[in-house]
């Protein structure tokens, strides 16, 4: 007799009630009930509390694959917070021939002052930078419910009868943005585990639509260079912004430098007294200025305290920060410090350098605001 196969409604995975030490796992009394979830999802949800998984980026990589050889419309969605640290690198790998819709989510931590079609195109000629040529371009809040039922009206006409597929890196917010979507049509709240932390959903999650198709929300790549990564669990929340990003503007000198608690640093080299730099970071983060000439000392005195976060315990495993130099030659030009944000310089004409955390990436982009 072959058992009844139970997955997880909170996060994908295929669940076993033999050992609690491995994922999937939830004890036999939980399969009676409705709806099923695993013991990792019912920590999460209840402690925010997060079980490691032995999961690798090939098994990951191995359910996106599968992507291209189905028939659907594939949905991406980035961190406009964190556009080019979020963006799912090779896309049209997964995508295969599908049509693909781009939806720029937690647009509720950029300035309310920021207009929506101005940020649209922007994205459409960053994601034509990058590669990708989407169907449509969409902002939303997932968190906040905004321009869902629009959204959720455009992926309705685009999908043209077949499965949709939400895909994207990990920590954008593709379950809350199905949660929100199944809010909207089912009055149900919910359903699927979301957090802060990375890796959060674990298979795919099939979400039944009325013509007997599904939306699917799929585990998100994890790109390696994300400061996430190099965090500790506890710093995660000081980085990630939760609300409206309040920008700080500094004048500066030539031969001052800015250091974004322990994890990154801007000096400003040449191009000229007072110049100002707008930094688009989370509320939460210090920024300590100094002159570049006793900025190696500081750094090396205060790591872990003035300069926080890293923090105490995970200080021995931070890896050194490496120099990046940048020639801004456009007026409004951003300097970007991947999943940590970035500063917008006005003036063309000046020369910076950007420190961040060996693997991190640093890069300079047309201005997003
Ligand atoms: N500010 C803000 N935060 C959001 C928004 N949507 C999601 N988040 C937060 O982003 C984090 C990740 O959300 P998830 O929905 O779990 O992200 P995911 O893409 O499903 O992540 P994985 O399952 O790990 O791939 C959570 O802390 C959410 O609360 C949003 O619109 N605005
Ligand atoms: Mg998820």
């Amino acid at each position: 007799m072959t058992e009844l196969e139970h997955f997880c409604t909170g996060c994908g995975i295929k669940i076993q009630t033999e050992n609690p030490e491995e994922i999937g796992y939830a004890p036999s009394s939980a399969l009676e009930k409705e709806i099923v979830i695993c013991q990792r999802c019912f920590r999460l949800k209840h402690y925010n509390e997060v079980q490691d998984v032995s999961l690798t980026d090939d098994d990951f990589l191995k359910i996106l694959n599968g992507i291209s050889k189905t028939d659907s419309l594939i949905v991406m969605v980035v961190d406009i917070f964190d556009f080019n640290g979020s963006w799912l690198p090779g896309l049209h790998r997964f995508a295969g021939k599908n049509n693909v819709l781009l939806v720029g989510n937690k647009v509720d931590l950029l300035p309310k002052s920021v207009k929506h079609n101005k940020l649209i195109n922007w994205m459409k000629a960053q994601a034509k930078e990058l590669g990708l040529r989407p169907d449509d371009v969409f902002l939303v809040s997932a968190a906040k419910g905004w321009l869902i039922k629009e959204t959720a009206a455009a992926i309705e006409e685009y999908r043209n009868g077949k499965d949709v597929y939400v895909v994207g890196c990990t920590n954008v917010g593709k379950s809350t943005f199905i949660n929100r979507i199944i809010k909207e049509v089912t009055g149900e709240g919910d359903m699927i585990t979301t957090s802060h932390f990375p890796g959060t959903t674990l298979d795919i999650i099939e979400i039944p639509l009325d013509d007997g198709k599904a939306l699917m929300d799929t585990p998100g790549i994890i790109n390696h260079h994300q400061m996430a990564h190099f965090v500790d669990k506890r710093d995660l929340k000081v980085i990630t912004p939760k609300k409206e990003i309040k920008p700080k503007i500094f004048q500066l000198n030539e031969g001052q430098t800015l250091f974004f608690g322990g994890l990154a640093r801007f000096d400003y080299v040449s191009g000229g007294d007072k110049r100002s730099f707008v930094c688009y970071l989370s509320n939460e983060l210090n920024i300590h200025r100094t002159k570049t000439e006793n900025a190696d000392e500081l750094y090396e005195k205060h790591l872990g305290e003035l300069l926080t976060p890293p923090r105490g315990t995970d200080l021995d495993s931070f890896p050194e920060l490496v120099k990046q130099e940048f020639m801004i030659k456009e007026a409004k030009t951003d300097i970007v410090f991947s999943g940590l944000g970035w500063i917008t310089v006005n003036d063309p004409g000046i020369k910076v350098s950007a420190y961040v955390p060996k693997g991190v990436q640093t890069l300079i982009r047309k201005s997003l605001i």
